[in-house]
């Protein structure tokens, strides 16, 4: 298929500067890689962002416009049959891809690979700051005021997988239990092995959907491996289970929709070893997207 990439320049989920500059670097990065389209989106030169910890509701309204610009444009070329790849940014602007996502194929089931389940509210947020509300925004569960230029459908609770996990706040946790979201944690990885988990995951997330928007966010792998991430958790998986998780993805990508790595932080990173993993990621995601074929039927589960 046609790939269009989406740089998301976008720091304003998240107190800790630099996540806006992840995009230009990668995209630069993959310059002799990458021959395809691409379009970059940056945060206004003019927005004083707020970094305060007791503001609930940090860059709000910043975040809605851009992430409505990057919304609209992303359902234009969904609609042309691009294959939309998304390159954060913090996880905020996952709100806009993933509902573009589901504007135009409808019905669409999500992976979320995170160390954090992203399941917070503007009521049980700790921090304010709203790369912790994405995936709760796209599963329609509250935060209504971040999604307000969105008049598709939601992707389904039941449709959802989050892979990974290890940080929930103690109100998010509640969340999460109470909106049914599957959840394989970092120690379900280490006990089952990625391939069963991915198993599963795809398997839920792809019943009787259309296909499948994968959220990777760079912050699953542990911080040792992967420091350059604006809130980096212990105890994350390593280099190799990230690269097994992207591989299964690449294997199945007849069932993928719409994909999104973010999290990349080039100010939090130490000898490029973030960026490194994040461009082999994202070569195999391109290459995948290139040999997609448009009428290829998904897998039956
Ligand atoms: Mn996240």
């Amino acid at each position: 298929m046609r790939t269009m990439i989406f740089g998301a320049g976008t720091d304003l989920g998240v107190h800790i500067d630099g996540a806006d500059l992840g995009p230009v670097q990668l995209m630069n990065d993959l310059k002799s890689f990458y021959k395809g389209e691409s379009m970059m989106f940056s945060k206004d030169k003019d927005i004083i962002k707020s970094r305060n910890l007791s503001d609930r509701r940090k860059n709000e309204y910043e975040i809605e416009k851009f992430n409505s610009l990057l919304y609209k444009n992303m359902v234009d070329k969904i609609k042309e049959e691009y294959f939309p790849i998304m390159i954060g940014g913090d996880h905020s602007a996952a709100i806009a891809s993933a509902l573009a996502s589901t504007k135009v194929n409808i019905d669409v089931g999500m992976i979320w690979i995170d160390a954090h389940t992203d399941y917070n509210t503007f009521e049980t947020t700790v921090t304010g700051n709203i790369h912790g509300l994405p995936l709760a925004t796209i599963n329609g569960y509250k935060n209504s005021d971040l999604r307000s230029y969105h008049d598709g459908r939601i992707i389904q609770t039941s449709k959802t997988v989050i892979i990974g996990a290890r940080s929930m706040d103690d109100a998010e946790r509640d969340n999460v239990r109470y909106s049914g979201v599957t959840v394989f944690t970092t120690q379900d990885i280490k006990e089952k092995g990625v391939e069963a988990v991915m198993e599963e995951a795809f398997k839920i997330a792809g019943f009787k959907t259309k296909g499948i928007h994968v959220s990777y966010d760079l912050d699953v792998i542990d911080p040792d491996i992967c420091p350059g991430v604006s809130i980096p958790e212990f105890d994350g998986i390593s280099e190799e289970e990230a690269m097994q998780i992207n591989e299964y993805i690449v294997k199945n990508f007849k069932d993928v929709l719409s994909f999104d790595l973010v999290e990349f932080n080039p100010l939090r990173d130490i000898d490029r070893k973030t960026e490194q993993i994040a461009l082999n990621i994202l070569a195999q995601i391109i290459r995948a997207a290139e040999n997609k074929k448009k009428f290829e039927q998904k897998t039956y589960y």
